[in-house]
């Protein structure tokens, strides 16, 4: 049997860095990564042959847990018709309509194939329909690695302690402004300064890529208003907490629509798939209807919307997202407990079935707050688990994701090894 240390070291010869995505390396853990071998529920075994109690859950598309079988079905019957035909087909629009009937603020999508490329697209669209340069980001808000949105990115990018990135140009940078998440009147200051030249700004209504940070009451709506009062768009990035924080995401929890929002991960049910939508009135602008050129090869791929389309069908059933609630609540309870059995500071943050234990002395609002957690410590914590065989997110600046799979007894397992990380770090 090949180990993954042996598959690492043949993987850094032909993958940049070993690993397709940087977070995956587990550099920050100073660990080398776990090979999966395969996936079932909330289980996956590594190429070693062991077996994990999975909280990364592909870093949150597997809502429903590995290899679900209705949705393997999903797959299997579709993949017999043909693969993608760069044509229209009819399960993309059974797709449009279930995702445009989820969401308060669709009307209409455009479907493409990663987060980035929604986000990416979203901003493209809101910068030619408001004809203005400027956008908005918050410090530490990750929204894929598109040029004018690596500006303080959270995600793999704050785990490994970089500011931005290499090779995206200044002229690029100087038209994104960063407010710290939870901070109103940060963004009066930005709209002060630039009254009419903001073309959007863009937020996870609650952030994941920071650790999750839930928003302070009333902020969104603020937000939401700010927005409106100089006629830039808000835009929601929701590729985490669409379909996840509820069935119609975050604005459906807080109540608050924006102008356009971004999806992805759990839509793509495993697969290569995500979205941008918003009202008719502000879609219409894209090509062929309208001057703002986005496009893409496998965009709505027919097997991917047949994935997404029966991932979301099974989260439509009644009860779902009470049962994630409760499964969220108590794990997180019995974090809590596990913590206050220690001297270990610690604070969790969570909505719903995501979650973040941050070894911080404070509770945790924003970037700043985040980056006082002790990273050390998580990194003996991170190794402790994954000894005991449970396999978290290897970053102090992430979510643990549980999914529908997620028994009573993993987490009970969870929990005791949890207690037994915490003592073997006090
Ligand atoms: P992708 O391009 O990775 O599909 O999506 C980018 C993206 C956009 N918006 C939000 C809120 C996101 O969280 C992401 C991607 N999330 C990261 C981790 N939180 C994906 C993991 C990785 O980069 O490998």
């Amino acid at each position: 049997m090949t180990t993954s240390s042996d598959l690492f070291s043949e993987s850094q010869q032909v993958i940049a860095g070993g690993v397709n995505s940087p977070v995956r390396a587990c550099d920050s853990v100073q660990e080398t990564p776990v090979f999966i071998a395969k996936g079932q529920g909330s289980h996956v075994t590594s190429s070693d042959g062991t077996d994990y109690i999975d909280f990364v859950c592909s870093w949150g598309p597997l809502i429903l847990g590995h290899a679900h079988p209705e949705v393997l079905d999903a797959i299997g019957e579709t993949i017999l018709l043909g693969t993608t035909f760069g044509a229209p087909t009819r399960i993309e629009l059974d797709f449009a309509k279930t995702v445009c009937d989820a969401i308060p603020s669709l009307e209409k999508i455009r479907a493409v194939s990663s987060g980035t490329e929604a986000t990416m697209s979203a901003i493209r669209l809101a910068r030619g329909y408001t004809k203005r340069d400027k956008i908005i980001k918050i410090n530490g808000g990750y929204h894929g690695h598109a040029d004018m949105l690596l500006v303080a990115p959270g995600s793999g990018a704050t785990t490994l302690g970089i500011p931005g990135s290499a090779g995206v140009p200044s002229s690029i940078i100087e038209q994104t402004h960063l407010v710290p998440f939870n901070d109103v009147a940060a963004v009066k200051q930005i709209f002060t300064q630039y009254p009419n030249d903001i073309a959007a700004l863009i937020i996870e209504p609650i952030a994941g890529n920071m650790g999750v940070v839930p928003p302070q009451k009333d902020y969104l709506q603020a937000i939401r208003q700010l927005t409106k009062e100089h006629n830039a768009l808000l835009i929601f990035d929701e590729v985490i907490t669409g379909f996840r924080a509820a069935y119609g995401g975050a604005q459906s929890l807080y109540n608050v629509t924006p102008d356009l929002t971004c999806l992805g991960k759990i839509i793509g049910g495993g697969l290569p798939a995500a979205c941008f939508g918003g009202r008719t009135e502000i879609m219409d602008h894209l090509a062929p209807t309208g001057d703002v050129y986005q496009a893409g090869t496998l965009s709505g791929n027919p097997v991917a919307m047949a994935a997404g389309l029966k991932t979301l069908e099974i989260l439509a059933r009644p009860d779902t997202y009470k049962t994630l609630e409760q499964r969220g609540a108590y794990l997180e309870q019995g974090l809590t407990d596990a913590l206050n059995a220690t001297s270990i500071p610690g604070h969790i943050n969570r909505v719903g079935s995501v979650l973040t234990l941050f070894f911080n002395n404070n509770p945790v609002y924003n970037l700043h707050d985040a980056q006082q957690s002790d990273t050390k410590r998580f990194a003996q914590f991170f190794r402790v688990m994954r000894s005991q065989g449970i396999l978290l997110p290897p970053s102090q600046f992430e979510g643990w994701f549980l999914s529908l799979a997620h028994t009573q007894a993993d987490l009970d397992q969870t929990i005791k090894a949890v207690q037994t990380a915490l003592i073997s770090i006090n």
